[in-house]
């Protein structure tokens, strides 16, 4: 069975300070255990060694992810981060092709392959993202769309540990916008991601990643998310950035 993966995503918020001082937070409120929920939380690059600190010195029950990462080693990438530097501070996730990235950034299917491989080689689990804007969406084509997207994410992936690949659909029109997609709306995508794993790498493979929702989940729908057979946790953006909704998130994931 799939464990539940509970995510904050910190996006570009919190100085190094805040980053620390939400951190410690959360590992006040998640002080009584989070039960098998893989609890992550995705601070910008520069509170990444501040965060790390805070889980070591606590023992806190959640683990590291950056929000992007670049796919070569080292050299002359002014502004970019290698994902051995990500492992020197303990990052063990990273978040790739956000649809922020990918719309404000111009990053594709193809960097978002590069990046997933390189990742795996250093044994970081990516979180790569998906979904369909509103216009995708109204046209009825979001199906086809994202599961388009996840075939070429994933292509010529070893996910031979399923464990060690996640997915966030997060439909376009629902991120930081306060309209969410309905339990079933995100249901009926994170079933047919699930279906295009199994005709790539077969249904053992399939039943083994976790496919998360993204797009203003909160407190107060997370729990109907959960209940869905083929939604395994949450990538949350804004809820995420004050310890007591994230840690009622987590709890609502146990
Ligand atoms: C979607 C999500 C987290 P929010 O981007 O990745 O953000 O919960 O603020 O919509």
């Amino acid at each position: 069975m799939r464990n539940h993966v509970m995510a904050g995503n910190w996006k570009m918020n919190k100085t190094f300070s805040e980053a620390v001082e939400l951190a410690s937070g959360l590992a006040a409120e998640l002080k009584g255990g989070v039960g098998d929920v893989d609890v992550i939380v995705a601070p910008p690059a520069v509170d990444l060694k501040g965060v790390a600190e805070v889980i070591e010195q606590e023992q806190a029950p959640f683990a590291l992810s950056a929000q992007n990462v670049y796919f070569e080693e080292s050299g002359a990438y002014t502004g970019e981060t290698s994902p051995s530097m990500l492992e020197s501070v303990g990052a063990t996730y990273c978040i790739i092709g956000h649809s922020e990235r990918r719309g404000y950034f111009g990053e594709t299917d193809e960097d978002v392959n590069k990046k997933a491989k390189k990742l795996m080689e250093h044994g970081i689990v990516p979180i790569s993202c998906c979904g369909e804007s509103l216009e995708v969406r109204e046209a009825g084509k979001h199906v086809e769309f994202v599961c388009d997207q996840v075939r070429r994410d994933t292509e010529g992936l070893d996910l031979s540990d399923p464990s060690k690949y996640i997915i966030a659909y997060e439909p376009i029109w629902a991120i930081g916008t306060g309209k969410t997609a309905t339990a079933d709306d995100a249901e009926e995508v994170c079933g047919a991601i699930r279906r295009t794993l199994a005709e790539v790498f077969g249904q053992e493979t399939a039943d083994g990643v976790r496919i998360l929702y993204g797009g203003s989940a909160k407190p107060g729908n997370v729990g109907g998310f959960l209940e869905k057979d083929d939604v395994d946790g949450a990538l949350v953006g804004g809820a995420s950035l004050k310890a007591d909704s994230f840690a009622e998130m987590v709890r609502a994931a146990m």
